[in-house]
């Protein structure tokens, strides 16, 4: 019984050392490309935004209770909501950042709620860092579906656009398709999302 209850043991310890494991970038998954979105009925819009993050350590083992931070303070104009809006996400404004700690499976599914800043300059490339318990684990290119921030999707957002689409650059925050240039697909996505309504409100407030 001793001998059962020592075996026990063990291995409670043993499961609580992977549950600190270290995150592998080789062997995790990250999106290529994101897009910060809007809400719909005070939630963040899951259907236009969210992704899914799979943590894994050098082992390629899941790592369970790992907090996933996707920051944007990089991204030029870019204004994260200061509210997640999305069930078990949370918000570090200082780095303007999303936090999500990983199931038993080493995952977590994330939606960004944010929006542009009309007039703010242009950008391209990855400029999302993503982190698990505090590994550096990638970059991803992102786009904002909600260039002006306010009233959800709607004239002004699409006419903010249509300047970047006429630029002649492949300006990053309106590459809604995550190929790298910019194009009339990245215009139907933009279109497909409004003519389902989705993200038809702007966060009600940002980080400073
Ligand atoms: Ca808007």
């Amino acid at each position: 019984m001793r001998r059962i209850a020592g075996w026990m043991a063990l291995n409670l310890l043993l499961g609580a050392g992977s549950a600190r494991a270290v995150p592998s970038a080789t062997n995790s998954h990250i999106p290529s490309h994101i897009l910060l979105v809007g809400r719909n009925a005070g939630l963040a819009d899951t259907s236009s935004g969210a992704f899914t993050i799979e943590v894994r350590d050098g082992a390629n083992n899941p790592v369970a209770n790992s907090v996933v931070e996707v920051r944007i303070l990089n991204c030029p104009g870019a204004r994260l909501s200061s509210q997640a809006y999305d069930a078990g996400s949370s918000i570090r404004c200082g780095t303007a950042g999303v936090l999500h700690t990983t199931n038993a499976l080493g995952l977590v599914r994330m939606t960004l709620v944010g929006a542009g800043t009309a007039g703010a300059p242009a950008g391209a490339g990855p400029c999302v860092q993503i982190f698990a318990s505090g590994v550096p684990l990638g970059n991803a290119t992102l786009a904002y579906l909600d260039m002006d921030g306010s009233s959800g999707l709607g004239s002004q957002d699409i006419s903010l656009f249509l300047t970047d689409l006429f630029s002649g650059e492949d300006i990053g925050r309106s590459d809604y398709d995550g190929s790298t240039t910019l194009s009339a697909n990245d215009l139907s996505v933009w279109l497909t999302v409004w003519g389902n309504s989705g993200s038809a409100e702007s966060a009600a407030s940002y980080c400073p």
